[in-house]
């Protein structure tokens, strides 16, 4: 296998990705304004007609989906099929409000294990390879997305599922897998695991790790990649539009190529809706071109990002997105600032201090306070009070640069902070209690 898993699509000319979209649009707002009425609805309302929408470029005058919609829609409201003809649910992992179902015909998920499998082949994978799948398996994307991506390639699939950390790396050294797919912060514990049972990163034969499904800073990435042993790309995706794989990264790791041929990408202010430039950071609004069984059209993800059009030295055409900076209702806002929690991740790998941290907000006489728990490792340790409280003080001034608030941040003693095996829980918002 080459450089690109399917290279007439993934390095297309940018006016052949543009006729490619612009003859997808078309059929698909027909098919969806025929067969959605809850989006029919919603367009009537607009006074927005199928014919409206002859390229890419009249996208803009498609109304938005948010997660609201998708809330009211439950379960078949957004179909777009009949259900006969769906062969799959997948489901979202949010622990609030009602789940989001999404339905997927057999195309669907061709299509969505195509997406994978471009990742897996920008990350070097070959059917040569052993990949280690530990996303979680069954409702949630992760494990059955990187699993199809997988055998598409032809590698060697360990289908783990997350959890059993001592099996995943017994399975991972017996069996020499050689790419691992996991959220960052699990393949971090993994790395945690196998140095604290004596193993240097040169034993095992990973080579590369495809990590996503939340957001992870570059500090993160150096600090798995020098503990792993291998290269990290990132991987990005949502339930609603399939799941792993609507973006990945390649080798030149700026940005996650979107799978333009199938994701229209636009860039809207979250406040207004407008849509912004090429370059300005706002929020990442997908179009699904082909999907069958849960076609959204201008899906709100929440994601803040930028995208980019820039040459991309790895030959692939399609537009790039920068690494989410978070959703933007992940974003706190402590005493009218705005943090966002890859800040506090930032400043802590730079002090050299493990990614094993919390973060506490909570409301104290009518003010917002933030605590951060930070894990020390045996070597930090010290039994020195004074020592500590040095070590607390200059991180709060290095945390109150980044911020512009003053955090207190609390060192704790190594092992304290809950590992996670699938998406890391790093903010407790106990106003929410209060509210
Ligand atoms: O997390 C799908 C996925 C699985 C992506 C495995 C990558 C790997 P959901 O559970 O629906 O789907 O959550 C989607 O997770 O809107 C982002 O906020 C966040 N997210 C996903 N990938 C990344 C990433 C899966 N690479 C939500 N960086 C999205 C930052 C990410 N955030």
């Amino acid at each position: 296998m080459g450089k690109y898993f399917q290279p007439e699509i993934e390095t297309a000319s940018r006016e052949q990705i543009l006729a490619i979209q612009n003859e997808k649009i078309v059929k698909q707002v027909k098919h969806v304004y025929e067969n959605v009425k809850y989006y029919r609805d919603l367009m009537d309302q607009k006074g927005v007609k199928p014919e409206d929408i002859q390229s890419v470029d009249d996208i803009k005058k498609l109304p938005f989906l948010t997660k609201a919609d998708l809330r009211e829609a439950y379960p078949y409201g957004l179909l777009g099929t009949d259900l006969k003809n769906c062969v799959r649910i997948q489901s979202t992992s949010g622990t609030t409000g009602k789940r989001v179902v999404a339905f997927y015909t057999q195309k669907d998920i061709d299509l969505w294990e195509e997406c994978c499998a471009r990742a897996i082949v920008a990350a070097g994978g070959t059917n040569e390879d052993v990949c280690q799948v530990c996303y979680g398996y069954g409702l949630f994307t992760g494990g059955p997305g990187l699993n199809g991506g997988s055998h598409k390639v032809g590698c060697l699939t360990l289908p783990m599922s997350s959890g059993n950390t001592d099996r995943q790396i017994q399975f991972m050294m017996d069996l020499n897998a050689t790419i691992l797919c996991c959220t960052p912060s699990y393949a971090a514990y993994i790395g945690e695991t196998l140095a604290e049972k004596g193993y240097k990163p040169s034993d095992n034969k990973l080579k590369a790790g495809i990590f996503g499904a939340e957001p992870w800073t570059e500090e993160m990435r150096r600090s798995i990649e020098q503990s792993l042993g291998i290269k990290a790309y990132d991987i990005y995706g949502l339930t609603e539009t399939s799941g792993p794989g609507v973006a990945f990264e390649c080798d030149a790791q700026t940005g996650m190529h979107i799978n333009e041929d199938h994701f229209y990408a636009e860039i809207i202010d979250p406040d207004t809706g407008e849509v912004l430039p090429e370059g300005s950071k706002g929020e990442l609004v997908f179009t699904s071109l082909d999907k069958e069984g849960f076609p959204l059209l201008r899906y709100r993800t929440r994601d803040i990002c930028v995208l980019t059009r820039e040459k991309c030295p790895c030959g692939r055409t399609h537009v790039k997105m920068s690494k989410p900076m978070g959703r933007s209702d992940d974003m706190l806002i402590i005493r009218g600032v705005n943090v966002f929690p890859s800040q506090i991740e930032t400043v802590l790998l730079n002090e050299g201090y493990t990614p094993n941290y919390q973060i506490i907000v909570d409301r104290v006489n009518n003010s917002d306070t933030l605590d951060i728990n930070v894990e020390i490792s045996p070597e930090q340790f010290s039994d020195i009070v004074a020592e500590n409280q040095a070590k607390e003080r200059k991180l709060e001034i290095a945390m109150r640069t980044m911020l512009g608030i003053g955090p207190k941040v609390h060192l704790v003693a190594p092992r304290t902070i809950v590992r996670s095996e699938g998406k890391a829980v790093r903010v407790i918002d106990r106003r929410k209690l209060h509210d």
